[in-house]
């Protein structure tokens, strides 16, 4: 039933109080689009482990996923997007794969961007627990 589905796994990655931003620079209807850093998991992989492998390929860092955010979002017919708080490990996250800017969002400039829509909620999400925090 499930087995066509595909599953997307994207960080809010927290270091110092703030979150992470990646802009994307492709495909051309997303890119300029500002998304938290991710993607597919692939055969075999825990979406944990797809997503520290993501955000070393992306970004060239080393995260500790920490805890999933409730919910998951349809990107597109098959296509789910599930996201975890990650915490950076080491390293300053470059636009390596996939992004063109990124930026490290204080609690108050989490809306400063212009997010993916399916990003939003659980942006929203990210931005309480950094407030909290
Ligand atoms: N999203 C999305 N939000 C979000 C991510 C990481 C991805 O809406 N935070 C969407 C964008 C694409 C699809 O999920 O439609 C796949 O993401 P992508 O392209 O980042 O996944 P990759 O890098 O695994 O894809 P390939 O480059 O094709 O391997």
């Amino acid at each position: 039933m499930n087995e066509r589905r595909v599953v997307v796994v994207a960080g809010a990655v927290f270091d110092r109080g703030r979150l992470l931003a990646a802009r994307r620079s492709a495909p051309e209807d997303l890119a300029g689009r500002w998304e938290l850093p991710g993607g597919k998991l692939e055969p075999g992989e825990s979406p944990e482990q797809a997503l520290v492998r993501e955000l070393r390929e992306e970004l060239g860092v080393e995260t500790e996923p920490l805890a999933r955010i409730p919910g998951e979002w349809v990107l597109k017919p098959g296509y789910v997007l599930q996201v975890w708080t990650a915490r950076l490990l080491s390293g300053e996250p470059q636009p390596l794969e996939d992004h063109d800017a990124l930026r490290w969002l204080a609690p108050h400039e989490t809306d400063a961007v212009d997010w993916l829509d399916q990003d939003r909620p659980a942006v929203a999400e990210a931005a309480r627990l950094l407030r909290e925090s």
